[in-house]
């Protein structure tokens, strides 16, 4: 059955992401409350988040978008606060990433020092914390060249070479107005496909990362079993397999809370609905 509530909805992050004047700002609010050309917004605060209920697949999911100046961190005097930068970047379920068509420098960077600083915050959040305990989580991502109501006469970036880009990364392509709010809806649909796929794939290698430690936990319990308990007395085997259980403790919180997280948070494969 189809969740149909909001307190049933999946709830996921989305961060628009470009460089200054791509229409960021306009692109999130085309899509969230359906206006035209919204005024222009410096740099978000933390909380400068806006909801969006959007049915796909027959699912209705909460997104909540933020959009993040790609801008800054070519900026050397930005006062941009890097643990916050970090934490958008990890925390985002699905990113947008937003050129303008009649900047060819705006689709230059995001594809490339753009999208690397994606990587590198993502891999940042992963080696200071316990934020992705499984080694990887990856995210929903579509390239969104904007402003193609000027393509005809300033266009600077061919729709091939946007297209040419997102099929080597394996992501959708669109080219939009951001005026257009069905044409912006599309491309939240298929972001949510896109994380759809995404966390599929985290879910199998959480399963199977589980499956693997514990399996490296068992081998030793059987060496004892079978080649040593003979030679050992009853309490150093009972010592032997309490060490073990402690051992399955300390490795279980970790992965146990890991696929705890994403099974709460993800729709389970049974039921996917395809
Ligand atoms: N013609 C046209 N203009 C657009 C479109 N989208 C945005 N603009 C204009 O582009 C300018 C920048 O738009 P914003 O939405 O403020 O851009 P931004 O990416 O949020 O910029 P920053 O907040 O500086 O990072 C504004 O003047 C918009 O009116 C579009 O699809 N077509
Ligand atoms: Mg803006």
């Amino acid at each position: 059955m189809p969740s149909n509530t909001v307190a049933e909805a999946f709830k996921r992050n989305i961060l628009i992401f470009g460089e200054s004047g791509v229409g960021k700002t306009c692109f999130n609010d085309m899509f969230v409350k359906g206006k035209h050309f919204a005024l222009y917004e410096p740099f978000p605060a933390s909380d400068d988040t806006e909801s969006k209920l959007i049915s796909v697949n027959d699912r209705l999911w909460c997104l909540n978008l933020l959009d993040l100046n790609a801008s800054l961190f070519k900026d050397e005097d930005s006062t941009m606060n890097a643990a916050l930068i970090t934490q958008m970047i990890s925390n985002a379920d699905g990113i947008v990433l937003l050129y303008d068509v009649t900047r060819q420098a705006s689709f230059d960077y995001i594809t490339w020092d753009g999208y690397l600083e994606l990587a590198r915050n993502r891999k940042r959040a992963r080696d200071d914390g316990e934020l992705y305990p499984c080694g990887r989580q990856r995210f929903g991502c579509v390239l969104v060249g904007n402003k193609r109501d000027l393509a005809a006469e300033k266009r600077q970036v061919a729709k091939e070479a946007g297209e040419d880009w997102a099929a080597s990364q394996g992501m959708n392509f669109f080219e939009v107005a951001s005026s257009d709010r069905s044409a912006i809806e599309k491309v939240m649909e298929a972001l949510v496909r896109s994380i759809e796929r995404a966390e599929n794939w985290d879910r199998e290698d959480i399963e199977e990362e589980i499956k693997k430690r514990e399996e490296q936990i068992h081998i030793p319990v059987r060496e004892v079993g079978t080649d040593e308990i003979g030679r050992r007395d009853a309490g150093e085997s009972r010592m032997l397999e309490e060490k073990s259980v402690n051992q399955r403790s300390r490795v279980f919180p970790k992965l146990g809370e890991a696929l705890r997280k994403v099974l709460r948070k993800r729709p389970s494969q049974g039921e996917d609905t395809g």
